[in-house]
């Protein structure tokens, strides 16, 4: 192998070997990062039933070849993004232009949609923003199937294909399979012929701290209710391999204010325990190694709207090219 402009080029990839980046968008919650999730085989991107649980843009890298039997020979690089939203704050804004710049980057965009129920003006806008990318391949994936009560499956499934002009549809469900592998089929034959842009053993971009981090806020998503979630960063400070067989983490939880922090500790600190406790077999079964996770709860005022404090959050794009 040899490397040249960042792409791993190898005499042994066959002539007909596809690669690109496929954009996947939608509002929150639909499924987006379960069905990147499930193509990889493992947990890339934190999941809850909340809304706007992903806030950065995340690489799951899946590599495939023929010898092992896959479908095709190629590196379907998906680019899980937040869902896009109205923001209320500066992290809302970051979140949605995360989303919206992933998109002329993509060779494929991944329209995600929750099937089980009707478009509405989140799907009308991010449709709208589609159509500015003329000539952008968009699959419209109609994602949650299972919840489609039978006699509704006409309906919705025009109003959805009535929002834009797309390259072809596809009924799913990212959580149980069904469609899973036939999306997949779609998907790689829009690629482009190319080589791997990344070694075939990487499966994503992240940090394995960044990771850690999101899977303490993966648990947070979890056990806190209603808007606490919301006002919630994650951040790793130290990590290290203690032994081959012992990591020591410890994260700080931050919340926007003393009665949040207050929550999060739980009576007698109970709540954070558990939270820590769950985060910890996740982070567990992520490293490979036994975890001794530290988590301290700490205020940053009002930091969703501090450009700031965003910034020292990790929340923050890096300057527009060209
Ligand atoms: N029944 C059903 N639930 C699903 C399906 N796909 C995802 N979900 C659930 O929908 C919820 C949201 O899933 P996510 O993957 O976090 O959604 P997302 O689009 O990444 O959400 P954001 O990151 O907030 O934009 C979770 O509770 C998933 O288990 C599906 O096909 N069927
Ligand atoms: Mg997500």
């Amino acid at each position: 192998m040899s490397e040249e402009n960042g792409a791993l080029f190898s005499d042994e990839l066959p002539e007909d070997h596809r690669s690109g980046f496929v954009a996947v968008l939608g509002k929150p919650n639909v499924g987006k990062s379960t069905l990147m999730n499930a193509y990889l085989g493992q947990k890339i991107a934190i999941v809850s039933p909340k809304p706007q649980t992903t806030r950065n843009r995340l690489l799951g890298i899946l590599t495939l070849a023929r010898e092992r039997g896959e479908l095709a020979d190629a590196q379907v690089i998906f680019v899980d993004t937040p869902g896009i939203h109205r923001p209320l704050h500066k992290l809302g804004e970051y979140m949605v232009e995360t989303a919206v710049r992933a998109i002329p980057e993509a060779d494929l965009v991944l329209f995600i949609v929750d099937v089980s129920s009707l478009p509405d003006d989140e799907d009308r806008k991010i449709a709208g923003i589609l159509r500015q990318y003329g000539g952008l391949p968009v699959l419209l994936v109609l994602n949650k199937a299972d919840l489609l009560p039978p006699g509704e499956v006409t309906g919705n499934v025009d109003a959805y294909r009535d929002l834009g002009d797309f390259d072809d549809w596809m009924l799913i469900s990212a959580l149980h399979g069904e469609n899973r592998e036939r999306l997949l089929e779609m998907i790689v034959e829009r690629l482009p012929l190319g080589p791997r842009f990344y070694p075939e053993e990487q499966i994503t971009d992240q940090q394995l701290r960044f990771m850690a981090a999101e899977l303490v806020r993966e648990q947070v998503m979890y056990h806190l209710r209603q808007e606490l979630p919301y006002s919630v960063a994650v951040v790793v400070d130290q990590f290290k391999e203690r032994t081959a067989d012992l990591t020591y983490i410890s994260a700080n939880i931050f919340v926007e204010r003393d009665t949040q922090k207050a929550i999060v500790l739980g009576r007698g600190g109970e709540m954070v325990k558990r939270i820590g406790r769950d985060a910890r077999h996740q982070i567990e079964d992520l490293l490979g190694t036994r975890v001794y996770l530290e988590l301290w709860v700490k205020v940053r005022k009002r930091w969703r709207k501090s450009e700031q404090e965003l910034r020292r959050l990790g929340y923050s794009l890096p300057p527009r090219k060209g």
